[in-house]
């Protein structure tokens, strides 16, 4: 048994304290209606807020500058990541890319501005057939340095486009000449290497496809590239998106365009389709198809073996990753292909918008 008095000695201070007010740090009710901001601000002093040059280190504040330049031109297309042709030159097959800055629209009543391969977002497809020389003659007019590289693609080292290690970055004004055998076969893409975090946020992106020798035995009906990425405009003003507080995406797209300004796939039941996913955001997307399962045929480029392909209906795509999958269109609608991280199927927090998009099949 307690003694009683010694009992109340020992259960004070736990009375004081349940009983003593306290400094409430933040609640519901103490956050102003409409700001989403607490009313102490002090968990702001470390957020930066876009365009804010809150860093003290100018190259870092210059990544977090609005998307701008001297010479901002109509975009060349409504759609991006479409085929570039190509001249022969003793064999030799000579694409040509400008770098440019154009107004980009992701969907009715939303225009960034865009860095860009000759004029869209994504820039134009290189497909080219393993085995192939290319040479891509490179012009640079936008108002920064960049450099090109070919992600995934096996080239020579001096060719792989990292500023200060194999070149000098490629100057306002300046032409710089890439050249080397397309190999292996496989899902691929180019982008700037120089201030990735900014440049390739800002558009400069585009996929590399390279076909096999010997075209495919049994090739799908429908062959897609979807390339996924994020975008940040607030007021009117944009930035590169970026994952650190403050500069979080607002919209996300494929191949440039949010939902509902996103391409429909059209299929015939029966047919067989191949998406080509490609992670150049700097965010993970777990796309998932409604309706029909898909195999996973190749990772990275890469073929996967028959026997170890999965079968699944959602595939997460990391920043840098390639998944080729295919699936049978077995039944006749209108299918929903979308990210399943929700909030990435929003135009700036509206629903819906962003990763989303139509499988329309038909009997
Ligand atoms: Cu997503």
């Amino acid at each position: 048994m307690f003694n009683k008095p010694i009992y109340f000695l020992l259960t004070l201070p736990l009375l004081l304290a349940a009983c003593t007010p306290r400094q409430v740090v933040s609640t519901p009710e103490n956050i102003p209606a409409g700001t989403g901001m607490p009313m102490d601000n002090t968990s702001m002093i470390n957020t930066p807020i876009p365009g804010s040059m809150m860093p003290s280190d100018p190259a870092a504040a210059h990544m977090m500058e609005p998307i701008t330049g001297s010479n901002i031109r109509p975009a060349a297309a409504d759609v991006g990541g479409q085929p570039l042709s190509y001249t022969l030159d003793n064999g030799v097959k000579v694409f040509e890319l400008t770098t440019e800055m154009v107004y980009w629209t992701l969907t009715d009543g939303v225009t960034v501005t865009a860095m860009t391969y000759n004029g869209t977002v994504p820039g134009p497809m290189i497909r080219v057939t393993e085995g192939d020389q290319v040479r891509i003659i490179v012009t640079n007019e936008l108002d920064e340095p960049t450099t090109i590289h070919w992600h995934g693609v096996e080239v020579p080292n001096i060719m792989d486009g990292v500023p200060g290690m194999t070149q000098d970055p490629i100057q306002p004004g300046e032409t710089f000449t890439y050249e080397f055998i397309a190999k292996p076969t496989g899902t691929f893409m180019y982008h700037s290497h120089y201030e990735g975090d900014r440049q390739v946020s800002a558009g400069l992106y585009a996929p590399f496809i390279i076909d096999p020798k010997t075209p495919e035995a049994n090739p799908p009906d429908v062959d897609v590239t979807l390339m996924l990425s994020e975008w940040l405009l607030r007021d009117g003003v944009t930035y590169a998106a970026m994952p650190m507080a403050g500069m979080e995406p607002n919209y996300f797209t494929i191949n440039g365009k949010s939902f509902p300004s996103t391409e429909t796939i059209n299929v015939q039941v029966g047919q067989r389709v191949r998406l080509r996913f490609i992670g150049i955001g700097q965010f993970i997307h777990p796309m998932h198809l409604h309706g029909m399962p898909f195999k996973i045929i190749a990772t990275d480029g890469h073929p996967v073996p028959e026997v170890a392909q999965l079968t699944k209906d959602t595939i997460s795509v990391a920043p840098g990753e390639r998944y080729d999958v295919e699936f049978v269109a077995t039944e006749p609608g209108l299918w929903m292909l979308h990210c399943h991280i929700l909030h990435h199927t929003t135009n700036d927090n509206v629903e819906p918008g962003g990763l989303m998009l139509v499988v329309n099949v038909t009997p």
